[in-house]
């Protein structure tokens, strides 16, 4: 199996921001992810460099278009490398062979008769370079670039697009996937449910010289978007290169919501006219806001990815990019929503399960990987919780539904931790006589830590480079590069060595800031908006999100000894956990068997009166008759164990 992914050949009149940096990101985990499944990859980014606009930002830079652009492409080109995205090709508009190949089609498709030579008077917009039509205008301003549009006459050569509109429809229909997520593709069919009109691919030399020449009339550089598009074709040796037969049918690209049209509408049917395969997929992703508010160099809240990896790091930048946005739809970014995922999610969750977990191998077993025994009920739970992991993991990363991938991955790492809670290691190891246990529990954890460095390759390289470090493996070791080699229990080799790291994701500090900020923004909302119950914070959604809420069958109530008010609950969730709840003065044993509950799960584990504690319980508190009664939480109809709350 092969893969062809590409992103936008980004404008050279902006340098790279947040956008850039996210697309990009994407483009290159899916990368990533494919060779992990053992897929033949190739991953194309780069730069468009003609047009209008770039025109006017080397005038503004005073200097000439060509020095003007390298200069741009350069900055592109080198951002990469900071956010560990590896292109196999960067591509740029002005490379000679691009150039070429933009002629060579115009020429073909001029040739069978789908160019046109013609007058046209339009609404033409600068910041899109394209006509729109009147429909697309909201209160005559271009709903991009809040300016009206210009009404120019000029003779012009067009593109037959129209011919082309049924066929596109059929492709459409017959193939659901061709444009994802749906919302985009229903964009599209609503778009073509009305006659398209022909497209204007050439400006006149008079107004316009820094573009490709049109063959066939050397008055005309053709129209930007016309050779942009083909760059798709240029990467993999269009027409007859030995890559192009490999890799176009396979071809995906990633584009945000700003640049759907060009894409679904105008690419496809140019396809059609050249008779070229089209494209396979096109993943269409929301924009990215700074603090809610629309990222602009006017409103100066510009983020660059050069400063998001010096302050953070490229691990925490990539992960937190492809984990917050909900792929098709928009997110907001800000640093507390950052520093938040760092210290939740990687910090506690992650970090603290691999430096737990290894200082335990290193105490217990001076640091070698222990030969396992035989497995119990809890160890074969864990390995089925891996192969769920894995399943999902497998499926949501192909459908570009990251976000989801990775909460299937944090799943798994909170299903470890609560494994090392309830098989106590610490405890296995007073007594010699469990050291076959105490070996197979280690080793369980170790191979969690496998899976989790083997799946988190595509997201975070560098990070899984030092996991694999940690745990004996060479970076490019089968076991945590292949998810067919690696994806299995047991391939830890028992002996291997485990190497001290640093800390993986140190806790960020903010200082209070944050919390400052997060004060101060939230008095400004209170103004706004009134808690909704007196006396409440009112939480942001993000938040809220943060807690595992489940619901969990009651399957065991022990008495705490010495307590009066504690009682020590086994409960499904689905799987079995330990849970302290203060309700004996409350429920007895027999009205709580059976009874479901609901839970928060993801809680740090606490010892209460020497039992640890995996969660906690929720129950409404009142008083009655000057008495506190506490009433517990529960669903109307019976659910399967473990259901999540939301
Ligand atoms: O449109 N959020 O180039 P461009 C998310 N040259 N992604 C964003 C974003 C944001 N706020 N802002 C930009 C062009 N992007 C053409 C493309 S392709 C043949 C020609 C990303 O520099 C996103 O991928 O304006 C968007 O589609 C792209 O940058 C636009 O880049």
């Amino acid at each position: 199996m092969t893969t062809y992914i590409t992103t936008p050949i980004y404008y050279v009149n902006a340098q790279p921001h947040l956008g850039h940096a996210y697309t990009t990101i994407v483009a290159d985990t899916y990368s990533r992810f494919r060779r992990l499944c053992g897929e033949k990859v190739r991953f194309q980014t780069g730069t468009d460099e003609h047009g209008d606009k770039i025109v006017k930002a080397a005038e503004n830079d005073h200097v000439p278009p060509q020095d003007y652009v390298d200069k741009i492409s350069a900055l592109f080109r080198q951002t990469w490398p900071l956010l560990q995205v590896e292109p196999d090709h960067f591509i740029r508009t002005t490379d000679a062979e691009h150039v070429a190949v933009v002629q060579r089609i115009l020429q073909k498709v001029y040739d069978s008769g789908d160019i046109y030579f013609d007058e046209y008077t339009g609404l033409y917009c600068q910041g899109c370079e394209r006509y729109l039509t009147g429909k697309e205008l909201v209160d005559g301003n271009c709903p991009d670039h809040q300016k009206p549009p210009e009404e120019i006459a000029e003779q012009n050569y067009f593109f037959r697009m129209s011919r082309y509109q049924q066929q596109l429809l059929d492709h459409i229909h017959t193939h659901p996937e061709f444009i994802t997520p749906e919302r985009y593709r229903n964009e599209v069919l609503s778009f073509l449910s009305e006659p398209l009109e022909d497209l204007c691919i050439s400006r006149p030399k008079s107004r316009l010289t820094w573009g490709i020449e049109l063959p066939f009339d050397d008055k005309f550089v053709t129209y930007v978007w016309f050779d942009a598009l083909i760059n798709y074709l240029t990467g993999v040796g269009y027409p007859d290169g030995p890559q192009f037969a490999e890799y176009w049918p396979v071809a995906e690209h990633v584009i945000a919501k700003d640049i759907l049209k060009p894409h679904a509408i105008y690419w496809p049917t140019m396809l059609l006219a050249m008779g070229a395969p089209l494209y396979q997929k096109l993943h269409v992703h929301g924009y990215w806001n700074i603090d809610d508010t629309k990222m602009s160099k006017s409103i100066g809240n510009v983020v660059r990815p050069k400063e998001l990896v010096q302050e953070y790091g490229v691990d925490t930048v990539r992960y937190f990019l492809l984990r917050e946005m909900s792929f098709g739809l928009d997110s907001s970014f800000s640093s507390e929503a950052i520093v938040a995922r760092q210290n939740a999610d990687l910090a506690n969750d992650l970090g603290n399960l691999f430096s737990r977990a290894t200082a335990m191998v290193r105490k217990y077993r001076q640091g070698k990987v222990p030969a396992p025994a035989q497995f119990t009920e809890a160890d074969r739970e864990l390995v089925a919780g891996a192969e769920n992991m894995l399943r999902d993991y497998r499926q949501l990363m192909a459908e570009f539904l990251f976000h989801r991938g990775l909460q299937a991955v944090w799943e798994f790492v909170g299903m470890a931790n609560r494994y090392i809670v309830t098989n106590e290691p610490w405890a296995l190891a007073r007594d010699p006589q469990n050291a076959p246990r105490l070996d197979t529990v280690l080793y369980n954890i170790l191979e969690c830590l496998r899976l989790l460095t083997l799946v988190l390759q595509p997201v975070m390289p560098g990070a899984a480079g030092r996991m694999a470090t940690s745990l004996g493996l060479a970076e490019d070791d089968e076991r945590i590069c292949s998810l067919d080699q690696g994806g299995q229990w047991n391939m830890l080799p028992p002996g291997t060595e485990l190497q001290a790291i640093d800390n993986l994701f140190p806790r960020l500090d903010d200082g209070g800031k944050g919390a400052e900020k997060d004060a101060a923004a939230q008095r400004k909302k209170e103004k706004k908006e009134p808690p909704a119950v007196a006396g409440a914070t009112l939480l942001p959604y993000e938040h809220f999100q943060l807690l595992d809420l489940r619901v969990a069958e009651i399957v065991a109530v022990e008495p705490i000894k010495k307590s009066t008010r504690l009682l020590k609950l086994t409960v499904r969730a689905p799987e079995e956990r330990t849970i302290v709840a203060g309700i004996a003065e409350h429920y007895t044993a027999d009205k709580l068997i059976g009874k479901q509950v609901l839970i928060v799960a993801n809680l740090q584990p606490v010892k209460i009166m020497g039992v640890s504690s995996q969660g906690m319980v929720l129950a409404a508190r009142t008083e009655e008759n000057g008495q506190e009664r506490l009433v517990l939480s529960a669903v109307s109809s019976p659910v399967v164990p473990g259901s999540k709350v939301a």
